[in-house]
């Protein structure tokens, strides 16, 4: 089966987002053969994910392929819950995993993937930051034969959005630091984003960190993935409701380059460690 795309059509630096989604839904029928599942995970984000499910479903509905959404919520009691279960009473296709007791953007994602058969998973932010208009474009470059399909603000044609000088340093510094542990010929320019999807196959028998908000980068790192494409956006402003990125999550990060350096070089100290247990989605 062939998959022709919009993407080789036309010039994505010449497009805003909307418009490459709409170029992409207009000029492609994705067919559904491929089933794919969209994993939002979600800490105390109920302002947030309804309007998400309604843009993500606008998105793909055009399009024909057939697809999932799986929120992914740590106990946020926050109303999120009874949200997502009003709209999934309507669109089976929209499922919601509580998880107790638990905390963990990694692990939450990984908790959904393995809640799911389909070919090929995915991963967005609830708060709006990663336009759903974009999910299109990224499912038809892993659909094209694309192992890994990333929304990458680091991209040619990407941004950062609103982030202050500060952020933005930190960030290029995480980003640099995992230049020499990524694969020579995979290495992307946005390891750290959270918007992604991926074949699952290229993820099996992979024992993934549980810890952690950094799951691509493992993947980068870890997985079997023979090719990757980063598609660029702007990173959007937060639509509602507050940021979980906070030190931990910077601790997490540190703790998770040593671990991945470790076994990128067989450093035997780091690459014993094992703090936490591990996913695999077999
Ligand atoms: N299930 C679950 N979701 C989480 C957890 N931590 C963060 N998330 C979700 O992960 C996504 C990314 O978190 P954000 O707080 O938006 O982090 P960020 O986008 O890197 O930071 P900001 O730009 O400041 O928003 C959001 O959908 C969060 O609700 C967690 O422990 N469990
Ligand atoms: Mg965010």
């Amino acid at each position: 089966m062939s998959y022709s795309l919009v993407t080789a059509a036309v010039n994505p630096q010449e497009l805003d987002t909307a418009e490459r989604a709409r170029a992409v839904v207009g000029s492609c029928h994705l067919p559904g053969a491929q089933r794919v599942a969209i994993v939002v995970p979600t800490l105390r984000e109920a302002g947030n994910v309804v309007v998400l499910l309604e843009r993500v479903r606008k998105a793909l509905d055009p399009t024909g392929v057939e697809y999932e959404i799986l929120i992914v919520d740590d106990d946020s009691r926050d109303g999120v819950e009874e949200a997502v279960a009003a709209v999934s009473k309507s669109d089976p296709r929209i499922r919601l995993f509580a998880r107790r007791g638990k905390r963990g953007l990694s692990g939450a994602v990984l908790h959904g993937w393995m809640r799911t058969d389909a070919p090929i998973v995915g991963v967005m932010d609830a708060d709006l930051q990663h336009p759903p208009e974009l999910v299109p474009e990224l499912i038809a470059r892993t659909l094209s034969g694309y192992d890994l399909a990333i929304g990458s603000r680091y991209a040619e044609g990407g941004g950062v959005g609103s982030w202050n000088p500060i952020r933005k340093l930190v960030s290029t510094a995480a980003v640099w630091a995992t230049w020499p542990i990524q694969r020579s010929g995979f290495r992307a320019k946005d390891p750290m984003s959270g918007f992604f999807f991926v074949r699952r196959d290229c993820l099996d028998g992979v024992e993934f960190q549980e810890d952690g908000f950094k799951l691509l980068l493992e993947i980068l790192v870890r997985a079997r993935v023979g090719s990757v494409c980063e598609v660029p956006f702007e990173f959007g402003r937060r639509y509602s409701g507050a940021s979980k990125a906070n030190l931990k999550v910077a601790v997490d990060y540190v703790k998770l380059l040593a671990r991945l350096y470790g076994w990128r070089f067989g450093w035997r100290r780091a690459s014993a460690e094992q703090p936490r247990p591990a996913s695999s989605l077999e």
